[in-house]
Protein backbone atom coordinates (compact mmCIF):
# COMPACT_ATOMS: atom_id res chain seq x y z
CA UNK A 1 0.00 0.00 0.00
CA UNK A 2 1.79 3.23 -1.05
CA UNK A 3 5.04 2.04 0.18
CA UNK A 4 8.60 1.00 -1.68
CA UNK A 5 8.33 -3.00 -2.81
CA UNK A 6 11.51 -3.54 -0.15
CA UNK A 7 9.08 -1.93 2.46
CA UNK A 8 7.08 -5.39 3.44
CA UNK A 9 10.85 -7.54 3.32
CA UNK A 10 12.12 -4.53 5.71
CA UNK A 11 9.45 -5.20 7.96
CA UNK A 12 9.83 -8.96 8.70
CA UNK A 13 12.57 -8.62 11.16
CA UNK A 14 11.20 -5.14 12.69
CA UNK A 15 7.91 -6.91 13.44
CA UNK A 16 9.50 -10.33 14.70
CA UNK A 17 11.14 -8.02 17.40
CA UNK A 18 7.76 -5.97 18.01
CA UNK A 19 5.69 -9.63 18.58
CA UNK A 20 8.52 -10.49 21.49
CA UNK A 21 8.15 -7.74 22.94
CA UNK A 22 3.94 -7.37 22.70
CA UNK A 23 4.80 -11.13 24.44
CA UNK A 24 6.69 -9.83 26.91
CA UNK A 25 4.35 -7.41 27.92
CA UNK A 26 1.57 -9.93 27.63
CA UNK A 27 3.28 -12.40 30.23
CA UNK A 28 3.99 -9.66 32.64
CA UNK A 29 0.42 -8.13 32.11
CA UNK A 30 -1.23 -12.03 32.96
CA UNK A 31 1.05 -12.44 36.23
CA UNK A 32 -0.41 -9.12 37.31
CA UNK A 33 -3.69 -10.36 36.98
CA UNK A 34 -3.51 -13.68 38.16
CA UNK A 35 -4.58 -15.34 33.89
CA UNK A 36 -3.38 -17.50 32.31
CA UNK A 37 -4.54 -16.31 28.18
CA UNK A 38 -4.61 -13.16 26.99
CA UNK A 39 -7.53 -12.94 24.71
CA UNK A 40 -8.44 -10.18 22.03
CA UNK A 41 -11.69 -10.10 20.12
CA UNK A 42 -10.86 -7.92 16.67
CA UNK A 43 -14.95 -6.20 17.60
CA UNK A 44 -17.96 -6.13 15.83
CA UNK A 45 -19.97 -4.12 13.16
CA UNK A 46 -22.56 -2.19 14.61
CA UNK A 47 -26.06 -1.21 13.71
CA UNK A 48 -27.61 2.04 12.79
CA UNK A 49 -31.18 2.05 15.39
CA UNK A 50 -34.22 0.84 13.42
CA UNK A 51 -32.09 0.38 10.05
CA UNK A 52 -30.47 -2.23 8.47
CA UNK A 53 -26.62 -0.31 7.85
CA UNK A 54 -23.92 -0.62 9.44
CA UNK A 55 -21.48 2.03 10.83
CA UNK A 56 -17.78 2.26 10.09
CA UNK A 57 -15.67 -0.82 11.29
CA UNK A 58 -13.36 0.25 13.99
CA UNK A 59 -11.06 -2.16 14.83
CA UNK A 60 -9.93 -2.83 19.04
CA UNK A 61 -7.02 -0.84 19.40
CA UNK A 62 -5.36 -3.92 21.38
CA UNK A 63 -6.22 -6.09 18.77
CA UNK A 64 -3.88 -4.39 16.16
CA UNK A 65 -1.31 -3.82 18.18
CA UNK A 66 -0.49 -7.46 17.64
CA UNK A 67 -1.56 -7.48 14.36
CA UNK A 68 -1.34 -5.47 10.86
CA UNK A 69 -5.24 -6.53 10.46
CA UNK A 70 -7.64 -3.63 10.58
CA UNK A 71 -10.98 -4.69 7.92
CA UNK A 72 -11.14 -8.40 10.33
CA UNK A 73 -14.12 -8.06 12.46
CA UNK A 74 -15.30 -11.44 14.34
CA UNK A 75 -11.76 -12.30 14.80
CA UNK A 76 -9.09 -13.43 18.11
CA UNK A 77 -6.33 -13.13 18.89
CA UNK A 78 -5.04 -15.61 21.61
CA UNK A 79 -1.71 -15.65 23.50
CA UNK A 80 -0.63 -18.40 26.38
CA UNK A 81 2.43 -17.83 27.73
CA UNK A 82 5.00 -19.99 26.35
CA UNK A 83 3.06 -21.12 23.11
CA UNK A 84 2.64 -20.00 19.61
CA UNK A 85 -0.18 -17.41 19.81
CA UNK A 86 -3.32 -18.31 17.80
CA UNK A 87 -5.54 -15.93 15.57
CA UNK A 88 -9.07 -17.25 14.92
CA UNK A 89 -9.17 -15.37 11.26
CA UNK A 90 -13.19 -14.92 10.43
CA UNK A 91 -13.61 -15.38 6.71
CA UNK A 92 -17.44 -15.83 5.99
CA UNK A 93 -18.99 -17.09 3.27
CA UNK A 94 -20.94 -13.83 1.61
CA UNK A 95 -21.64 -12.88 -1.59
CA UNK A 96 -22.80 -9.64 -0.29
CA UNK A 97 -19.56 -8.07 0.75
CA UNK A 98 -16.34 -8.47 -0.30
CA UNK A 99 -14.64 -11.23 2.77
CA UNK A 100 -11.24 -10.90 3.81
CA UNK A 101 -8.48 -11.90 1.89
CA UNK A 102 -6.58 -15.38 3.04
CA UNK A 103 -4.52 -14.29 5.53
CA UNK A 104 -1.13 -12.96 4.37
CA UNK A 105 2.16 -10.89 4.96
CA UNK A 106 4.51 -10.46 7.34
CA UNK A 107 2.87 -11.96 10.61
CA UNK A 108 1.60 -15.17 9.45
CA UNK A 109 4.39 -16.44 9.82
CA UNK A 110 4.37 -16.13 13.79
CA UNK A 111 0.93 -17.75 14.41
CA UNK A 112 -1.34 -20.46 14.10
CA UNK A 113 -3.88 -19.41 12.44
CA UNK A 114 -8.04 -20.86 12.23
CA UNK A 115 -10.52 -20.13 9.66
CA UNK A 116 -13.63 -19.64 11.21
CA UNK A 117 -16.46 -19.12 8.51
CA UNK A 118 -19.86 -17.94 11.73
CA UNK A 119 -18.86 -15.94 14.70
CA UNK A 120 -19.67 -18.45 17.29
CA UNK A 121 -17.25 -20.81 15.94
CA UNK A 122 -14.84 -19.27 17.97
CA UNK A 123 -15.67 -20.65 20.56
CA UNK A 124 -14.55 -24.26 20.31
CA UNK A 125 -11.19 -22.75 19.48
CA UNK A 126 -10.78 -19.97 22.71
CA UNK A 127 -9.39 -21.33 26.16
CA UNK A 128 -11.43 -21.61 29.15
CA UNK A 129 -12.96 -17.81 30.19
CA UNK A 130 -12.43 -18.08 33.53
CA UNK A 131 -8.76 -18.35 32.88
CA UNK A 132 -8.70 -16.04 30.45
CA UNK A 133 -7.72 -12.33 30.27
CA UNK A 134 -10.69 -11.04 27.52
CA UNK A 135 -9.84 -7.49 26.40
CA UNK A 136 -12.74 -6.24 24.02
CA UNK A 137 -16.43 -4.59 23.51
CA UNK A 138 -19.00 -5.94 25.54
CA UNK A 139 -20.53 -6.83 22.43
CA UNK A 140 -17.71 -9.44 21.07
CA UNK A 141 -19.50 -11.88 23.40
CA UNK A 142 -19.99 -15.32 22.07
CA UNK A 143 -22.75 -17.84 22.65
CA UNK A 144 -25.78 -16.47 24.09
CA UNK A 145 -26.74 -16.28 28.15
CA UNK A 146 -27.60 -17.96 30.34
CA UNK A 147 -25.35 -20.81 27.92
CA UNK A 148 -22.25 -20.88 27.49
CA UNK A 149 -21.42 -17.29 27.00
CA UNK A 150 -18.06 -16.26 26.28
CA UNK A 151 -17.43 -11.94 27.49
CA UNK A 152 -14.73 -9.38 27.98
CA UNK A 153 -14.18 -9.36 31.06
CA UNK A 154 -11.30 -6.27 30.36
CA UNK A 155 -9.83 -7.21 34.11
CA UNK A 156 -8.07 -3.89 35.16
CA UNK A 157 -4.30 -4.63 36.17
CA UNK A 158 -3.44 -6.39 32.62
CA UNK A 159 -5.35 -3.16 30.72
CA UNK A 160 -3.33 -0.42 32.78
CA UNK A 161 -0.12 -2.55 32.30
CA UNK A 162 -0.57 -3.03 28.40
CA UNK A 163 -1.86 0.65 27.65
CA UNK A 164 0.80 2.15 29.72
CA UNK A 165 3.69 -0.11 27.72
CA UNK A 166 1.96 1.04 24.51
CA UNK A 167 3.67 4.58 25.03
CA UNK A 168 6.96 3.15 24.67
CA UNK A 169 6.39 2.33 20.25
CA UNK A 170 8.43 -0.26 19.17
CA UNK A 171 10.81 0.37 15.87
CA UNK A 172 8.34 -1.57 14.21
CA UNK A 173 5.49 0.97 14.89
CA UNK A 174 8.34 3.85 14.32
CA UNK A 175 8.52 2.73 10.38
CA UNK A 176 5.21 2.27 10.19
CA UNK A 177 4.10 5.85 11.79
CA UNK A 178 6.91 7.52 9.49
CA UNK A 179 4.89 5.93 6.72
CA UNK A 180 1.37 7.24 8.14
CA UNK A 181 2.95 10.58 7.73
CA UNK A 182 4.11 10.07 4.01
CA UNK A 183 0.71 9.19 2.98
CA UNK A 184 -0.43 12.09 5.19
CA UNK A 185 1.83 14.97 3.50
CA UNK A 186 0.64 14.06 0.23
CA UNK A 187 -2.75 14.39 1.04
CA UNK A 188 -1.22 18.28 2.44
CA UNK A 189 0.38 19.30 -0.92
CA UNK A 190 -2.97 18.00 -3.19
CA UNK A 191 -5.17 20.37 -0.21
CA UNK A 192 -2.37 22.91 -0.54
CA UNK A 193 -2.70 23.38 -4.50
CA UNK A 194 -6.53 22.67 -4.61
CA UNK A 195 -6.71 25.90 -2.06
CA UNK A 196 -4.57 28.04 -4.02
CA UNK A 197 -6.80 27.09 -6.85
CA UNK A 198 -9.56 28.23 -5.21
CA UNK A 199 -11.62 25.27 -4.43
CA UNK A 200 -14.14 24.87 -1.84
CA UNK A 201 -13.61 23.55 1.83
CA UNK A 202 -15.43 20.06 0.63
CA UNK A 203 -13.18 20.50 -2.45
CA UNK A 204 -9.97 20.34 -0.92
CA UNK A 205 -11.17 17.58 1.59
CA UNK A 206 -12.14 15.55 -1.66
CA UNK A 207 -8.59 16.90 -3.41
CA UNK A 208 -7.16 15.38 0.01
CA UNK A 209 -8.80 11.81 0.12
CA UNK A 210 -7.66 11.21 -3.29
CA UNK A 211 -3.99 12.09 -2.89
CA UNK A 212 -3.87 9.59 0.27
CA UNK A 213 -5.96 7.43 -0.84
CA UNK A 214 -8.32 6.84 2.02
CA UNK A 215 -11.79 8.14 2.73
CA UNK A 216 -13.64 8.72 5.79
CA UNK A 217 -13.63 4.98 6.52
CA UNK A 218 -10.19 4.93 6.85
CA UNK A 219 -9.01 8.48 8.01
CA UNK A 220 -7.82 8.06 11.81
CA UNK A 221 -10.38 11.09 12.25
CA UNK A 222 -12.26 13.59 10.56
CA UNK A 223 -10.95 15.93 8.25
CA UNK A 224 -10.68 19.63 9.39
CA UNK A 225 -10.49 21.50 6.69
CA UNK A 226 -11.48 25.57 8.10
CA UNK A 227 -11.39 28.96 5.18
CA UNK A 228 -11.20 31.96 6.62
CA UNK A 229 -12.97 32.20 9.92
CA UNK A 230 -13.72 28.94 10.16
CA UNK A 231 -9.82 28.62 11.29
CA UNK A 232 -11.01 29.80 14.23
CA UNK A 233 -13.51 26.68 14.99
CA UNK A 234 -11.23 23.91 16.49
CA UNK A 235 -12.98 21.06 15.23
CA UNK A 236 -14.71 22.52 12.27
CA UNK A 237 -16.16 19.46 10.44
CA UNK A 238 -18.94 21.73 8.05
CA UNK A 239 -16.98 21.46 4.53
CA UNK A 240 -18.45 24.15 2.77
CA UNK A 241 -19.59 23.48 -0.71
CA UNK A 242 -18.81 27.12 -2.27
CA UNK A 243 -15.31 28.59 -1.44
CA UNK A 244 -15.74 31.93 0.13
CA UNK A 245 -15.08 35.33 -1.48
CA UNK A 246 -12.28 36.64 -0.79
CA UNK A 247 -10.02 33.49 -0.39
CA UNK A 248 -7.76 35.25 2.81
CA UNK A 249 -6.48 31.89 4.91
CA UNK A 250 -6.48 28.12 5.26
CA UNK A 251 -6.01 25.62 8.32
CA UNK A 252 -5.82 21.99 7.35
CA UNK A 253 -5.64 19.11 9.94
CA UNK A 254 -5.80 15.95 8.67
CA UNK A 255 -4.11 12.20 8.87
CA UNK A 256 -3.48 9.86 7.56
CA UNK A 257 -3.84 5.77 8.89
CA UNK A 258 -0.98 2.99 7.73
CA UNK A 259 -1.90 -0.68 9.02
CA UNK A 260 -3.69 1.17 11.92
CA UNK A 261 -1.21 3.66 12.69
CA UNK A 262 -2.53 7.28 12.57
CA UNK A 263 -0.83 10.50 11.61
CA UNK A 264 -1.99 13.83 12.46
CA UNK A 265 -0.77 17.00 11.10
CA UNK A 266 -1.86 20.70 10.71
CA UNK A 267 -0.91 23.21 8.87
CA UNK A 268 -1.96 27.16 7.68
CA UNK A 269 -1.98 29.19 4.84
CA UNK A 270 -2.40 32.66 3.70
CA UNK A 271 -3.81 32.95 0.45
CA UNK A 272 -1.96 36.39 -0.35
CA UNK A 273 1.75 35.41 1.12
CA UNK A 274 2.64 39.03 1.36
CA UNK A 275 0.51 39.76 3.98
CA UNK A 276 1.00 40.66 7.74
CA UNK A 277 -1.05 37.19 8.95
CA UNK A 278 1.49 34.85 6.86
CA UNK A 279 4.23 36.69 9.02
CA UNK A 280 2.20 35.39 11.94
CA UNK A 281 2.09 32.33 10.67
CA UNK A 282 5.86 31.77 9.87
CA UNK A 283 6.42 33.38 13.40
CA UNK A 284 3.89 30.25 15.07
CA UNK A 285 5.99 28.32 12.60
CA UNK A 286 8.94 29.06 13.65
CA UNK A 287 8.23 28.38 17.34
CA UNK A 288 6.52 25.01 16.79
CA UNK A 289 9.76 23.54 15.67
CA UNK A 290 11.69 24.71 18.59
CA UNK A 291 8.79 23.53 20.35
CA UNK A 292 9.10 20.20 18.89
CA UNK A 293 13.08 20.13 19.38
CA UNK A 294 12.15 20.48 23.28
CA UNK A 295 10.58 16.85 23.15
CA UNK A 296 13.79 15.45 25.11
CA UNK A 297 13.82 12.52 27.46
CA UNK A 298 13.03 13.75 31.08
CA UNK A 299 11.21 16.76 29.81
CA UNK A 300 7.36 16.97 31.88
CA UNK A 301 5.49 17.48 28.99
CA UNK A 302 3.28 19.87 31.69
CA UNK A 303 5.81 21.88 30.81
CA UNK A 304 6.17 22.71 27.47
CA UNK A 305 2.46 23.29 27.01
CA UNK A 306 2.94 25.68 29.91
CA UNK A 307 5.77 27.44 27.88
CA UNK A 308 4.24 27.60 24.75
CA UNK A 309 1.78 29.72 26.31
CA UNK A 310 4.28 32.14 26.75
CA UNK A 311 5.97 32.22 23.42
CA UNK A 312 2.81 32.53 21.66
CA UNK A 313 2.15 35.33 23.72
CA UNK A 314 5.30 36.60 23.02
CA UNK A 315 4.48 36.24 19.23
CA UNK A 316 0.64 37.84 20.09
CA UNK A 317 2.86 41.23 21.53
CA UNK A 318 5.13 41.29 18.65
CA UNK A 319 2.00 41.67 16.59
CA UNK A 320 0.87 44.04 18.38
CA UNK A 321 -2.17 42.08 19.77
CA UNK A 322 -1.50 42.01 23.45
CA UNK A 323 -0.85 44.72 25.38
CA UNK A 324 0.19 43.46 28.64
CA UNK A 325 3.68 41.25 28.63
CA UNK A 326 3.10 37.40 28.10
CA UNK A 327 3.72 36.69 31.30
CA UNK A 328 0.78 38.71 32.52
CA UNK A 329 -0.78 37.40 29.54
CA UNK A 330 -0.71 33.94 31.09
CA UNK A 331 -1.43 34.91 35.02
CA UNK A 332 -4.81 36.41 34.03
CA UNK A 333 -5.67 33.67 31.57
CA UNK A 334 -5.81 36.13 28.48
CA UNK A 335 -3.77 33.73 26.99
CA UNK A 336 -6.14 31.01 27.20
CA UNK A 337 -8.40 32.50 25.03
CA UNK A 338 -6.37 32.87 21.95
CA UNK A 339 -5.00 29.41 22.11
CA UNK A 340 -7.67 27.46 23.84
CA UNK A 341 -6.33 23.81 23.49
CA UNK A 342 -3.60 21.73 24.80
CA UNK A 343 -0.46 21.64 23.11
CA UNK A 344 -0.43 18.13 22.01
CA UNK A 345 -1.01 14.76 22.75
CA UNK A 346 0.33 10.91 22.82
CA UNK A 347 -0.21 9.64 18.82
CA UNK A 348 0.06 5.99 18.00
CA UNK A 349 -2.71 3.50 17.14
CA UNK A 350 -4.90 6.20 18.17
CA UNK A 351 -4.84 9.51 17.18
CA UNK A 352 -5.17 10.25 20.56
CA UNK A 353 -3.18 7.27 22.32
CA UNK A 354 -3.85 5.84 25.61
CA UNK A 355 -1.99 6.63 28.81
CA UNK A 356 -1.16 10.29 28.55
CA UNK A 357 -2.48 10.71 31.74
CA UNK A 358 -0.39 7.31 33.46
CA UNK A 359 1.16 7.75 36.76
CA UNK A 360 1.86 4.66 36.40
CA UNK A 361 1.81 0.48 35.15
CA UNK A 362 -0.59 -0.17 37.99
CA UNK A 363 -2.84 2.94 37.64
CA UNK A 364 -3.32 6.49 38.81
CA UNK A 365 -3.47 9.31 37.03
CA UNK A 366 -1.35 12.83 36.70
CA UNK A 367 -3.84 16.24 36.77
CA UNK A 368 -3.58 18.67 34.32
CA UNK A 369 -2.09 21.83 35.57
CA UNK A 370 -4.62 24.34 37.04
CA UNK A 371 -6.29 26.43 34.91
CA UNK A 372 -5.56 24.07 31.39
CA UNK A 373 -8.79 21.45 31.33
CA UNK A 374 -7.78 20.51 27.31
CA UNK A 375 -4.52 19.07 27.98
CA UNK A 376 -4.25 15.63 26.64
CA UNK A 377 -0.92 14.53 28.01
CA UNK A 378 0.71 15.35 31.64
CA UNK A 379 3.14 12.81 31.75
CA UNK A 380 7.47 13.07 31.44
CA UNK A 381 8.36 12.28 28.31
CA UNK A 382 10.74 9.40 27.89
CA UNK A 383 12.45 7.53 24.58
CA UNK A 384 10.01 5.61 22.42
CA UNK A 385 7.14 7.84 23.17
CA UNK A 386 5.37 9.81 20.08
CA UNK A 387 3.13 12.82 20.89
CA UNK A 388 2.30 15.50 18.95
CA UNK A 389 3.04 19.18 19.23
CA UNK A 390 0.59 21.76 17.82
CA UNK A 391 0.47 25.06 19.27
CA UNK A 392 -2.01 27.64 17.83
CA UNK A 393 -3.48 31.10 17.66
CA UNK A 394 -6.89 31.87 17.54
CA UNK A 395 -9.21 34.65 17.02
CA UNK A 396 -12.75 33.44 18.92
CA UNK A 397 -15.18 36.17 19.53
CA UNK A 398 -16.81 33.72 22.23
CA UNK A 399 -13.46 33.58 24.19
CA UNK A 400 -12.54 37.15 23.67
CA UNK A 401 -15.79 37.86 25.22
CA UNK A 402 -14.96 36.51 28.29
CA UNK A 403 -11.57 38.64 28.46
CA UNK A 404 -13.96 41.55 28.40
CA UNK A 405 -16.29 40.57 31.18
CA UNK A 406 -13.04 39.70 33.24
CA UNK A 407 -12.01 42.95 33.25
CA UNK A 408 -9.01 42.32 31.12
CA UNK A 409 -10.51 43.86 28.30
CA UNK A 410 -7.15 46.56 28.27
CA UNK A 411 -4.52 43.79 27.75
CA UNK A 412 -5.94 43.45 24.34
CA UNK A 413 -5.73 45.77 21.27
CA UNK A 414 -8.98 45.38 19.90
CA UNK A 415 -8.76 47.02 16.62
CA UNK A 416 -5.65 44.20 16.04
CA UNK A 417 -8.01 41.38 16.84
CA UNK A 418 -10.51 42.99 14.22
CA UNK A 419 -7.83 42.76 11.59
CA UNK A 420 -6.70 39.24 12.17
CA UNK A 421 -10.40 37.57 12.76
CA UNK A 422 -11.13 37.21 8.98
CA UNK A 423 -8.56 34.81 9.09
CA UNK A 424 -9.48 32.74 11.62
CA UNK A 425 -6.23 31.24 12.99
CA UNK A 426 -2.95 29.36 13.20
CA UNK A 427 -2.40 25.93 14.36
CA UNK A 428 0.72 23.82 13.28
CA UNK A 429 1.46 20.10 14.47
CA UNK A 430 3.86 17.72 13.88
CA UNK A 431 4.30 14.15 15.49
CA UNK A 432 7.92 14.56 17.50
CA UNK A 433 9.72 10.80 18.67
CA UNK A 434 11.20 11.08 22.12
CA UNK A 435 14.79 9.68 21.69
CA UNK A 436 17.78 9.32 24.19
CA UNK A 437 18.66 12.50 22.41
CA UNK A 438 17.52 15.00 20.49
CA UNK A 439 14.10 15.23 19.46
CA UNK A 440 12.88 13.21 16.06
CA UNK A 441 10.57 15.54 14.15
CA UNK A 442 8.56 12.41 12.28
CA UNK A 443 6.43 14.98 10.03
CA UNK A 444 8.96 17.39 8.72
CA UNK A 445 11.01 14.83 6.51
CA UNK A 446 8.11 13.78 4.93
CA UNK A 447 6.87 17.17 4.09
CA UNK A 448 11.27 18.05 2.66
CA UNK A 449 11.27 14.21 0.50
CA UNK A 450 7.35 15.31 -0.93
CA UNK A 451 9.44 18.40 -2.38
MN1 LIG B 1 -3.62 16.52 17.12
Amino acid sequence: MNAPASFDTDLVPLYADHLATMKRRADEALARGGFDHLVVPSGTQHWQVFDDRDYPYAVNPQFKAWLPLTRLPYSWLVYTPGERPKVIFYQPFDYWHVVPDAPSGWWVDHFNIHIIRKPDEALALLPPAARSAILGEPQSALGAAPGPHYAPNNPEPVIQYLEYQRSYKTPYEITLMRQAQRLAVRGHRAAEAAFRAGQSEFGIHMAYCTAVGQDANDLPYGNIIGLNEHAAVLHYTELQRVAPDPLRSFLIDAGASFHGYASDITRTYAYDTGIEFQAMIDAVDAAQQAMCAGVRSGVDYKHLHVDAHLTLMGILKDFGVITVSPEAAVATGVSAAFFPHGLGHPIGLQVHDVAGFAASDRGGRIERPAGHPYLRMTRVLEPGMVVTIEPGLYFIDLLLDEVKKNGHARSVDWARVDAFRPYGGIRIEDEVLCTGGDADNLTRPAFAEAG
